[in-house]
Formats: C-alpha cells, structure tokens, sequence
C-alpha cells in the first residue's frame, strides 16, 4: 500500500458554540478520523433514560460540567470500545484533571483550539437545531436544513437543546472559562496545541484543513 497510516489523535476545543461539532463533521468528511463528542454521548443518553442520562440531565440543562469522573469513565470506556487507533474527541478532555485521565491512556498528537469571540456564539446558539442520533448541526443562518425543521440525511425531526437559552448560554460560557481555559495551558506546554481564531467557521476551516493535510502526510 502507497498509504502507511499511522495512529492520529486529536482533540478539538473551544468555547460552547465555537463551531466543534461542526468543524469535526468537515474533519471526519476530509479525514475519515473517528469522532467521538462527549455531549452527543450524554444527550445520547438522557435520550435513552439511562441511569446516567438521568443523574446527569439536571447538571447539563443548568449549564455546569458533570462530575470529572463520571465523564472520564464514560469516554474512556467508549474509547475501549472502538477498535480504531486514530480519532477526534470533541468535548473532552473540559478541565485538567480530565486532561489527566487521557494522558495515563493515550497522548494526543493535535490539539485543534477554536478561539471565536463570546459575542459571536451567543447569536449562533438561539438559532442551532439538532439532529440527536447523528449530532449532525444545523443553524437557520448559517447552514440550514434543506426542509425546515427535518435532517437532511434521514428526514428525521430536528431539535434544539434544552442548554441553549440565553441564561444557560451564559453559564456554560463561564464554566468554560473557570474550567475549560486552563486546559489550553496544560496543552500549549505540551507542545501540540493549535490556535485558529475568526468569526466565521468558512474562513477557519481551510487553516484546519491544511494543518491536518500536513500532519497527516507527514506520518508514516
Ligand atoms: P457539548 O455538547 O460539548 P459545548 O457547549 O461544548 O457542548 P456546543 O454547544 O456543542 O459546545 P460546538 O460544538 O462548539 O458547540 O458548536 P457547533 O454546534 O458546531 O456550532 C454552534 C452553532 O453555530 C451551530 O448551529 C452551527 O451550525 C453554527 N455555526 C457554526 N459555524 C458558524 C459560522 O461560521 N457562522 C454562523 N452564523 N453559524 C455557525 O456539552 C454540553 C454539556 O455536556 C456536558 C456539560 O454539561 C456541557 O455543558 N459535558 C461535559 N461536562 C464535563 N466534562 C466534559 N468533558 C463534558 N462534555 C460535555
Ligand atoms: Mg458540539
């Protein structure tokens, strides 16, 4: 084989509504890398009424992080369970003790930092619909649905989430700066973390793509 692939592992951050899920919709597109988003799993399982949907369901329609070891368990074990080497976890690791918890598995090889300014994802939140089973996202400016309301894959109806009024919006955003932002440091001493910063995801995008491009190529 021309191709000898190597094991890739990134993590894409950012504030809430920095455009993650979307940015890793175009990555698992261009790339074929498997994604894996701890707030897709979560909701995925509120959804399914599970013991852990349940427990959990409060702390997430409040806006605040759910406890570090409940999360860290819960993507650990989903990541035991794909036999994929490489992949793109979107959503975790949130604070450094879950930073942590992934590095006495695995180190990561790209730190991917979405840096769009507060103002402008409090306007991209109100408008955001999801699809629940694929975590595919939508926003009535940006990047509507073909039928209103309906995926554009499965025709299946689309929703918007409970953590998405202004209030929660705002608590999210503080948790991320208390939590998150630190996490940021933890990987810029490491040497791996990537900064792309703008307002529009369009713009960002081919900087992400050719980085990745880069790395990709440059394994073997
Ligand atoms: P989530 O699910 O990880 P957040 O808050 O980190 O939630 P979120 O809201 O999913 O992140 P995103 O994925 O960064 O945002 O953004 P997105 O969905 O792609 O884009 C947002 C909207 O903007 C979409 O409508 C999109 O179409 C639109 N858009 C994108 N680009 C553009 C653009 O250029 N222009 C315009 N106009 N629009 C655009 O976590 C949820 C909760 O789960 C818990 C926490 O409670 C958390 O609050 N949780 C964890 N708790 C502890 N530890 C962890 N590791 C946890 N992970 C999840
Ligand atoms: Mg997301």
């Amino acid at each position: 084989k021309m191709l000898l692939q190597r094991i890739f592992r990134a993590v894409i951050m950012g504030p809430p509504g920095s455009g993650k899920g979307t940015v890793s919709g175009r990555i698992v597109k261009s790339f074929g890398l498997m994604h894996l988003s701890s707030g897709d799993l979560l909701r995925a399982n509120i959804k399914a009424k599970t013991e852990l949907g349940l427990l959990m369901k409060s702390c997430i329609d409040q806006g605040q992080l759910v406890p570090d070891d409940v999360i860290s368990r819960l993507i650990l074990t989903e990541m035991r369970n794909i036999d994929q080497s490489s992949w793109l976890l979107d959503g975790f690791p949130r604070t450094v003790s879950q930073a942590e918890s992934l590095d006495n598995v695995c180190s990561v090889n790209t730190v991917i930092n979405l840096d769009v300014p507060y103002q402008t994802i409090k306007q991209r939140l109100t408008s955001r619909w999801l699809h629940l089973p694929s975590g595919r996202v939508y926003n009535i400016d940006f990047n509507p649905p073909k039928i209103a309301g309906l995926d554009d894959v499965t025709g299946e109806p689309l929703i918007q989430r409970d953590d998405d009024t202004p209030e929660t919006v705002t608590r999210r955003l503080k948790a991320y700066e208390n939590q998150t932002r630190p996490v940021l440091e933890y990987y810029r001493s490491k040497g791996v973390l990537e900064t792309f910063s703008g307002t529009e995801t369009n713009k960002i995008w081919p900087h992400i793509q050719a980085l990745l491009s880069k790395k990709l190529s440059l394994q073997n």
